[in-house]
């Protein structure tokens, strides 16, 4: 099954946690990385009082079921001493799901495609570095949802070692 992640830190060694984070998800069973965007640099949204994120997005292929992506996902977070006291704070590793082949599904835990993916920079532009094509369900092209959207600060800073 074909999913869309994004990656994110911003607290700590932000470089060095994106490459942890890499270094797990290809030593998933039956997971293969397919495409890795660069490394972006990205203002924070949302909670705007807190440090500069490194955010990429990964194309992955997986024999994980959606909420058990999630489960192995957030157990590679806790490796990374994610602490989760405070919402939208900062974070030494995030690891989101933005879509999972074509399904749809509202859980208080999960929510796919990602409900704010599509207003979001630090998702669109390196998802379409990677697949310039690409659609967001509903929302349709990410190349259209990026282009309406201000460019809320994210700069291409390096690639990814994989
Ligand atoms: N993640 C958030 C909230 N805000 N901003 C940026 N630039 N990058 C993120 O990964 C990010 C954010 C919640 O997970
Ligand atoms: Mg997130
Ligand atoms: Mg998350």
């Amino acid at each position: 099954m074909k999913a869309i992640l994004s990656i994110g830190s911003n607290l700590g060694d932000k470089g060095g946690y994106l490459q942890f984070a890499l270094d797990k998800i290809t030593n998933l069973p039956n997971t293969q990385i397919i495409k890795a965007s660069s490394i972006y640099e990205t203002a924070p949204q949302v909670n705007l009082d807190q440090p500069t994120f490194f955010n990429v997005v990964l194309e992955i292929e997986t024999g994980f079921e959606a909420r058990e992506l999630l489960f192995q996902f957030r157990a590679i977070e806790a490796l990374a001493n994610r602490e989760r006291s405070i919402k939208n704070g900062p974070r030494t590793l995030d690891i989101d799901i933005i879509s999972y082949e074509d399904l749809s599904i509202q859980e208080e835990n999960l929510t796919l495609p990602h409900p704010r993916a599509h207003k979001r920079q630090f998702v669109l532009i390196p998802w379409m570095e990677i697949d310039p094509e690409a659609q967001l369900g509903e929302h349709g092209l990410i190349a259209n949802l990026s282009n309406g959207l201000d460019d809320q600060g994210v700069v291409k800073v390096s690639e990814l070692r994989l």
